[in-house]
C-alpha cells in the first residue's frame, strides 16, 4: 500500500499543539512569553500584530522589508472595495469583522455597494446572491434600473436590467487601517520593524526556531508568514509549499470628470461583473479595476514591488466596456481634453487554486503559520481568527475552506497551482455553478474503475482532484419511463433525470458506487486503541470486526469530522474520513509507536448497495454474508471472487450492502467480478447525484456542508455517536448536551416540482432564521429534501426558502424520511 509521500517525512510524535502551553511551562505562567514573529506589515501582518497583542500573551515582532506606512506590498495600492456577499459563509463573516475593525479605526467609509446586471443570467445570479446575503445576515436588496441610476448617476441605465444594493458595504482605507492596527499593536508592546528583509527561516527537528533578516536573526516560537504574494518565497526558506500564484491586475484612475467636480462624498462601490469590471470614485475621478484581461502571472522570486507598468493593450476592451456603462468616461475625457486615464498600473496580488485564503499551521514545519492570499476585505477578520486559532489551538469559526491543510498532494505541484490559480483569476466574476468542475488538469486522479466508467458513459465532475461519476448515460433507458418535474436552468445544470433512475434502481435492485475518493486512513501499532479513544467520541473498545461511527471534536466540542472506524485487529484500525485535515489531525497527535497512514491512493472501494446486494455478493464467496453471519456495522477481511477484500457492512445510501475495499491493482478485477455476477439481478453503476439524494433521504450528514467545528454533536443530531462516560476524549469537557441553540433540521419542499441547492436562506414567520446546508431531490419520497440550521421547530412547521428571489414553501419533517425503522438496511 502506498504511503502518502507528503506525509512520509512528517514526524509522528510531536509536542503539544498549543504553543502557549509549552512556552508557559518553560517560563512560568502569565508571562507574555511566546515569541511570535510576523513576516510582512501589509494589512494582514498589521492585523495580526493587533489581534495577537490584544490577547496579551505574545511577544510580537513584525518584520517588514519596505518602509512604513506604505511598504510597497499589495496593501499599499489596494483601492479598498469591501463586499460582504460571498458564497462562503466564513468569508462573509471575515468581511463583517473587518468592517467592524476598520470602522473603529475610522478607516471605513460605508458608501454601500452596487452590483449591476446587464444580462438576464446575471440578474438571476444577483437574486441568488441576494439569497446568500440573507443567509449570512448581510443587508441587501434587488433594485430596478431607475434606483441604480439614483445611486450612481453616471450609469447608462438603459443598459442595466437591475442591481443588487448592499448598503453596509463600502470603501476601506487600507493603508490607514494597517497603520492604525500597527500603532495599536506597538502601543501594546509589539516591535514593528520596517526595512528588515527576511532572508531565511531557522528550524530544529521540524520546529521553527527563528527568522533571519539582513539585520540579524530573530528567535521565534511561532512564525506567521503574512508576506502576501511573496508567500512562496518565504515558504521556500522554510521548506513549505505555499500554493498561490501572484497575478497582475489592472487598476486605472481617470482624469477628473466634469460630472463629478465638487463631489463631497464617494459614490457606492460598483461592480459590473458581466464585463469583469469594478469601479469606485476618488471624488471627481473614477477608479476602474479590470479582470477582463489575460492572466498575467508574476514570479515572486524575481519581483520587488507590487506595482508593474500599465499595459494599455490589455485595458482596451475593459475601457470600452467601462465607457459603455458610464458614458461620462468618454465625454469627460473629451471635454477636459485630458488623457482618459490619468494614473494606471498593473498591481500584483495572490490567487489560489480554489480562490480561498491560505491559513493555519503548515504540515511540514511546526510553528510555521500562513496567513496569505487574503484580500483587504477579509483581512482583519482573518487576523483575529488566526490569532484565536493559535491561542486556543482551534479556530473560532469554520475555517476548513481556508485551512492550508485542505490540499491533496496532487494539488500541490507547481503546474497545478499555477494553472488552477490562473483559472481562479479568470473566473473571479463569472457565474459559477457550485458543481462546476475545473477544465484543467483533468483527468488527474482516477479510480481503477475509470475505464469501465468511461465505457458506461459516466458524466464526470471533480472533487479533491478525483474524477467522480455523477450519473451514467448507460442508464438512460431506465430513465425513459420516469416522469419528473421540469427543472429551472440553474438546478438543471450538472443534473440529469438518469440520477433518478439510478436512485430508484438502488432502492429496488442493486447498484455499484465508486467510493474510492472516500479518504482511508490506517492506524496501527500498540496504543492505537487508546489513541483513537482519546481522539474520538464513540466507544471503540469493541472486539475486532466492529465498525463504529464516531466524531473527531475540537477542544471546544465542535465537530472537526465524522469517521467510521473499523477495528480489523487488536492494534489495527481502518478509518473512513473526510478532508486531508483529518489525516493531519491524527498524524499530529499520534504517540510514539502508533502509525497513521493515508492509504487512499493505493486502495479503492466499491459500495454494493440495494435490496439484492446480498444475492449479488454471496455467491462470490464462501464466507457468510447473511445477516447473522455478517451483521450491520461489522467488518471482515475476506474475498470476492479472486479478489481479497476488506468488507464493511456500512451504507451511506441507507440500503442493504457493503463497502468492499481492495488494493488498486485489483480494483478493475473486483468491478468486473461484481458486474458479471450482477447482470441477472439488473445491477447498474450509479453516480454521486443518486448517492446524494439517497443519503439525504436517509438523513446522513455530510461533514463540511451540514456541520463543522461551529456545531456541537447534539445540535447536529449526532449525540448518539458521543459517549461521555467512556473515558476522556478531546472535546468531552466542553460538551453541553442540553444547550441546544439551534438544530440541523430536515425539511421537505411542499411543491413536488420545487428544488433548492444549498446555502439558501430559510424564513420562519417571515424572518430569516437559518440557511440550507445541503439539499437534493428525494426520488423515493418525490420531493426535494433540504437540511437547514434552524431554531428548534416542531415537525410539520411551515417555513419558506428563498430561491432566486422566490419564496418556496417547505415543512419541517421527522427524520429520516426513508426507513426510520432500519428494516431495509438491517436484514
Ligand atoms: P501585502 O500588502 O503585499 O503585504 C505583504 C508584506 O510583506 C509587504 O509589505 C512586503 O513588503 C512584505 N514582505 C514580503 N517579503 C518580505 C521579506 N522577505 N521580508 C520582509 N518583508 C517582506 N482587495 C480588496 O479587498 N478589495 C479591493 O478592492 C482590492 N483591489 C485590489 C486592487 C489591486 C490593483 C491590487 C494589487 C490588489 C487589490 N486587492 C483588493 C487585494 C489586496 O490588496 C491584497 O489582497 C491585500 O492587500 C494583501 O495584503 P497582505 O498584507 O497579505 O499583503
Ligand atoms: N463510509 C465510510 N466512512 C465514512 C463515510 C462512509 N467516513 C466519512 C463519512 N462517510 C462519514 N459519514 C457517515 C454518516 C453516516 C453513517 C456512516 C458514515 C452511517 N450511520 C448510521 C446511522 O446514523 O444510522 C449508523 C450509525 C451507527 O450505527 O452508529 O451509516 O460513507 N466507511
Amino acid at each position: 500500500m502506498t504511503l502518502d509521500g507528503h506525509h512520509a517525512a512528517f514526524p509522528l510524535c510531536l509536542p503539544s499543539r498549543n504553543p502557549s502551553c509549552s512556552t508557559q511551562q518553560r517560563r512560568g505562567r502569565n508571562v507574555p512569553s511566546t515569541r511570535v514573529v510576523v513576516i510582512g506589515a501589509g494589512i494582514v501582518g498589521c492585523g495580526l500584530a493587533d489581534a495577537l497583542t490584544a490577547r496579551g500573551r505574545y511577544h510580537v515582532t513584525v518584520l517588514e522589508k519596505g518602509a512604513l506606512p506604505t511598504p510597497g506590498g499589495s496593501t499599499s495600492h489596494a483601492p479598498g472595495l469591501v463586499f460582504r456577499t460571498n458564497p462562503s459563509r466564513t468569508m462573509s463573516a471575515f468581511a463583517g469583522r473587518t468592517i467592524e475593525r476598520f470602522t473603529e479605526l475610522g478607516a471605513f467609509d460605508p458608501v454601500g455597494g452596487l452590483e449591476v446586471a446587464t444580462t438576464p443570467a446575471r440578474l438571476a445570479d444577483l437574486h441568488r446572491k441576494a439569497g446568500l446575503a440573507a443567509s449570512w445576515g448581510v443587508r441587501g436588496e434587488i433594485i430596478g434600473p431607475g434606483r441604480c441610476g439614483e445611486l450612481w448617476p453616471l450609469l447608462d441605465t438603459d443598459r442595466i436590467l437591475g442591481g443588487f444594493h448592499t448598503p453596509d458595504d463600502g470603501l476601506a482605507r487600507a493603508v490607514d487601517a494597517a497603520d492604525g492596527m500597527a500603532r495599536r499593536a506597538a502601543a501594546r508592546g509589539a516591535r514593528i520593524l520596517d526595512r528588515h528583509t527576511v532572508t531565511g527561516i531557522t528550524q530544529d527537528n521540524h520546529q521553527v526556531t527563528g527568522v533571519v533578516t539582513d539585520r540579524g536573526t530573530f528567535p521565534a516560537d511561532i512564525v506567521i508568514s503574512a508576506a502576501g504574494f511573496w508567500g512562496p518565497v518565504i515558504g521556500a526558506m522554510a521548506g513549505v509549499t505555499v500554493p498561490l500564484l501572484p497575478l497582475a491586475h489592472q487598476y486605472a484612475t481617470t482624469a477628473p470628470l466634469p460630472q463629478l467636480v465638487g463631489a463631497t462624498h464617494e459614490l457606492p462601490i460598483l461592480r459590473h461583473q458581466d464585463r469583469d469590471l469594478y469601479f469606485r470614485t476618488h471624488r471627481d475621478r473614477i477608479g476602474i479595476g479590470s479582470y477582463a484581461h489575460r492572466p498575467m502571472p508574476v514570479d515572486p522570486f524575481a519581483t520587488d514591488g507590487s506595482e508593474l507598468p500599465f499595459t494599455y493593450e490589455d485595458f482596451a476592451a475593459g475601457w470600452d466596456d467601462a465607457a459603455a456603462l458610464l458614458p461620462a468616461l468618454r465625454e469627460g475625457a473629451a471635454a477636459s481634453g485630458a488623457r482618459a486615464v490619468d494614473h494606471a498600473f498593473n498591481g500584483i496580488f495572490s490567487f489560489t487554486p480554489d480562490g480561498m485564503p491560505l491559513l493555519g499551521e503548515s504540515r511540514e514545519l511546526r510553528g510555521f503559520w500562513l496567513a496569505e492570499a487574503v484580500w483587504v476585505t477579509h483581512s482583519a477578520g482573518v487576523a483575529e481568527a488566526v490569532a484565536d486559532w493559535l491561542t486556543d489551538g482551534r479556530p473560532p469559526l469554520d475555517l476548513h475552506e481556508c485551512d492550508v491543510a485542505r490540499f491533496e498532494t496532487a494539488q500541490l505541484t507547481p503546474p497545478y497551482i499555477a494553472g488552477r490559480s490562473a483559472r481562479s483569476f479568470i473566473e473571479v466574476y463569472d457565474i459559477v455553478h457550485p458543481l462546476q468542475p475545473p477544465e484543467q488538469p483533468r483527468p488527474l486522479r482516477t479510480s481503477p474503475f475509470h475505464p469501465r466508467q468511461c465505457e458506461l458513459g459516466a458524466y464526470f465532475l471533480e472533487g479533491g482532484g478525483w474524477e467522480r461519476p455523477h450519473w451514467y448515460e448507460a442508464n438512460a433507458p431506465l430513465a425513459a419511463g420516469l416522469t419528473l418535474p421540469a427543472r429551472d436552468p440553474w438546478s438543471a445544470l450538472h443534473w440529469s433525470p438518469i440520477a433518478a433512475a439510478e436512485a430508484l434502481a438502488t432502492r429496488e435492485r442493486v447498484a455499484l458506487y465508486d467510493m474510492t475518493p472516500l479518504r482511508r486512513i490506517e492506524v496501527t501499532g500498540p496504543g492505537s486503541l487508546a489513541f483513537l479513544q482519546r481522539m474520538t467520541t464513540n466507544q471503540l473498545a469493541r472486539k475486532p470486526g466492529a465498525v463504529t461511527y464516531t466524531l473527531l471534536l475540537d477542544e471546544g466540542g465542535g465537530i472537526r469530522s465524522d469517521l467510521t472506524v473499523a477495528r480489523l485487529g487488536p492494534d489495527r484500525f481502518r478509518i473512513g474520513a473526510n478532508s486531508p485535515a483529518d489525516l493531519d489531525r491524527l498524524a499530529r497527535h499520534a504517540p510514539d509507536g502508533v502509525h497513521v497512514r493515508d492509504i487512499t491512493a493505493g486502495t479503492c472501494c466499491i459500495g454494493v448497495w440495494g435490496p439484492l446486494a446480498r444475492e449479488l455478493v454471496q455467491p462470490l464467496t464462501d464466507d457468510d454474508f447473511s445477516h447473522t453471519g455478517f451483521g450491520y456495522f461489522r467488518a471482515k477481511e475476506t474475498y470476492i471472487g479472486h479478489v481479497p477484500v476488506t468488507a464493511l457492512r456500512v451504507s451511506y445510501v441507507g440500503e442493504l450492502g457493503w463497502e468492499l475495499y481492495t488494493s488498486a491493482d485489483l480494483g478493475l478485477s473486483l468491478w468486473d467480478t461484481l458486474w458479471d455476477a450482477g447482470r441477472d439481478l439488473g445491477v447498474i453503476a450509479a453516480g454521486r447525484s443518486a448517492f446524494t439524494s439517497l443519503r439525504l433521504e436517509k438523513g446522513y450528514r455530510a461533514w463540511g456542508q451540514d456541520m463543522s467545528v461551529e456545531d456541537n454533536p447534539y445540535e447536529a443530531g449526532l449525540g448518539f455517536a458521543v459517549r461521555p462516560d467512556k473515558g476522556d476524549f478531546v472535546g468531552r469537557d466542553a460538551l453541553e448536551p442540553h444547550r441546544i441553540r439551534r438544530r440541523l433540521t430536515c425539511l421537505t419542499l411542499d411543491d413536488p416540482g420545487a428544488v433548492v441547492l444549498g446555502k439558501e436562506p430559510v424564513y420562519v414567520d417571515g424572518e430569516v432564521r437559518g440557511h440550507i446546508t445541503s439539499a437534493g431531490y428525494g426520488y423515493t419520497i418525490g420531493r426535494c429534501v433540504a437540511y437547514a440550521w434552524l431554531p428548534s421547530l416542531a415537525p410539520g412547521t411551515s417555513v419558506h426558502i428563498e430561491y432566486f428571489g422566490e419564496k418556496i414553501a417547505a415543512t419541517t419533517a421527522e427524520e429520516p424520511l426513508v426507513d426510520p425503522q432500519m428494516d431495509r438496511i438491517r436484514r
